[in-house]
């Protein structure tokens, strides 16, 4: 159980291939999202990668979770970026001297011994606990391993569900596109337009050191995504001035789905859980009025600083099928938008596309603007079978299997041809690989 490296199933070398990315991903107690590209740890990659680690190292899995909650603040928030001193600065931008988390980040309880970043990403770690749990009960609990968690996983879900409902509508609220985590997602334009985009010369990009420029995101979406991030900074990551809000249906949909599990959590500990089961369904409620848009048959993005739904279909817009309570008629209409001419799924594409493939702004190579990426398949992959959809899951699976292997396990593919793109041996994709193999 302890043993210093991965257990191999040396009879299946796709399983092997996914262990060997894992473990060249591994720095010693928590993972990195590639080599090269994102040489730190990110929280939503840490909660997807625990969830393939569990089923190779239990110990490794809750290791990872543990060395990403170490870095919390005081508030609640989880950083979406842990630094690992070890990496020069100029390795990944913003670098740790952009974000300041030690003093610009002192009001809100930036950590002393960590530099982190001071945003957030989409709450998976909720759920990631509960399902690394569940692959070695004992081991669990023999380390304390929810107890310990389960406080600061509260604190997480409190500062999102009080800090973060900018809009009012109990929903939470995104500050920045990083946090959504699906940074140049055409559903952000809008919005994104009305921010004045900080000069090109005043910072240096390391992305394009490792990935093509025409698959990443722009300049002047960089220029955007710093001026946001240094004016959150500058007004020491306090909450609600912000001139970019919205509310996510992908985001929201793994907050629900990680209260869900808190809920199992808590009664692992001995409480009933009831109380976290009941908010997990008033939060479905106020999704499905805030962000579900029937004519669509997908939920939509809301942009709290305009007061509307933003009418760009994403892959974000079809993940709440995650989540079994969704009223019946929701779940069957977005069964039918992931296979109709948009995305495509069991048609034209092999994996969900991250964007409307009819979309003005859809672009098969560039990012979140149409490319398929594993985690969101293996969401979606959850969500049919939660709603008894097993044929299409199954097909799902293989494909993403299939993809997952020839691409390398690719950061992100083109949605038609499986055709690799961005980082390889990419740490979610080779994690959630294993998830699906077992
Ligand atoms: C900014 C690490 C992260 C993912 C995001 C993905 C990308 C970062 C970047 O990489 O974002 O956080 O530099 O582009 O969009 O989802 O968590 O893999």
């Amino acid at each position: 159980r302890t043993a210093p490296t991965l257990a191999h199933e040396a009879y299946d070398p796709l399983h092997a291939r996914a262990v060997r990315v894992l473990e060249e991903n591994w720095t010693g107690a928590s993972s990195v999202p590639s080599r090269g590209l994102y040489p730190h740890q990110w929280s939503w990659d840490s909660a997807f990668i625990a969830i393939g680690l569990r089923h190779v190292s239990p110990l490794r899995a809750q290791t990872e979770l543990e060395t990403l909650l170490a870095a919390q603040w005081a508030d609640g928030r989880i950083p979406h970026i842990v630094f690992s001193p070890s990496v020069p600065l100029d390795a990944y931008f913003p670098s740790p001297d952009f974000w300041r988390s030690a003093t610009a980040g002192r009001a809100a309880g930036a950590p002393r011994t960590a530099q982190t970043s001071g945003i957030v990403q989409p709450p998976v770690h909720a759920l990631a606990a509960w399902l690394v749990h569940r692959a070695d009960p004992e081991l669990s609990r023999a380390r304390g391993f929810l107890s310990r968690l389960y406080p600061r996983l509260a604190a997480w879900h409190r500062y999102l569900l009080h800090r973060r409902d900018l809009g009012g509508g109990g929903l939470a609220s995104v500050v920045h596109p990083w946090e959504q985590g699906m940074d140049n997602s055409p559903c952000w334009d809008a919005p994104l337009s009305r921010v004045r985009p900080a000069p090109a010369r005043s910072f240096r990009r390391a992305d394009l050191d490792h990935g093509a420029p025409e698959d990443r995101p722009t300049d002047l979406d960089y220029g955007r995504y710093v001026r946001l991030a240094a004016g959150y900074r500058d007004r020491g990551y306090a909450d609600g001035e912000g001139e970019f809000a919205v509310e996510d249906p992908a985001f929201n949909a793994l907050l629900i789905a990680s209260e869900h599990a808190l809920a199992r959590i808590a009664r692992e500990l001995g409480a009933t859980g009831t109380a976290r089961h009941a908010r997990a369904g008033r939060l479905t409620a106020s999704l499905v009025e805030r962000l579900w848009d029937p004519a669509a048959g997908a939920f939509l993005c809301r942009d709290v600083r305009a007061g509307e739904l933003i009418p760009e279909l994403g892959v974000s817009g079809l993940v709440p099928l995650l989540l079994p309570e969704l009223p019946r008629e929701v779940a069957a209409a977005l069964v039918r938008t992931l296979g109709g001419p948009h995305f495509g799924l069991g048609g034209t594409t092999l994996l969900v596309p991250s964007y409307d493939l009819l979309g003005e702004s859809f672009d098969p190579h560039r990012y979140w603007r149409g490319p398929a990426w594993f985690n969101t398949a293996w969401l979606v992959e959850r969500g049919l079978r939660a709603h008894g959809e097993l044929e299409r899951a199954d097909a799902l699976r293989e494909s993403f299997l299939g993809v997952a292997g020839s691409s390398g396990f690719a950061e992100y593919v083109d949605p038609y041809t499986g055709e690799a793109c961005g980082a390889l041996g990419f740490g979610w994709t080779a994690a959630l690989t294993l998830d699906l193999l077992h």
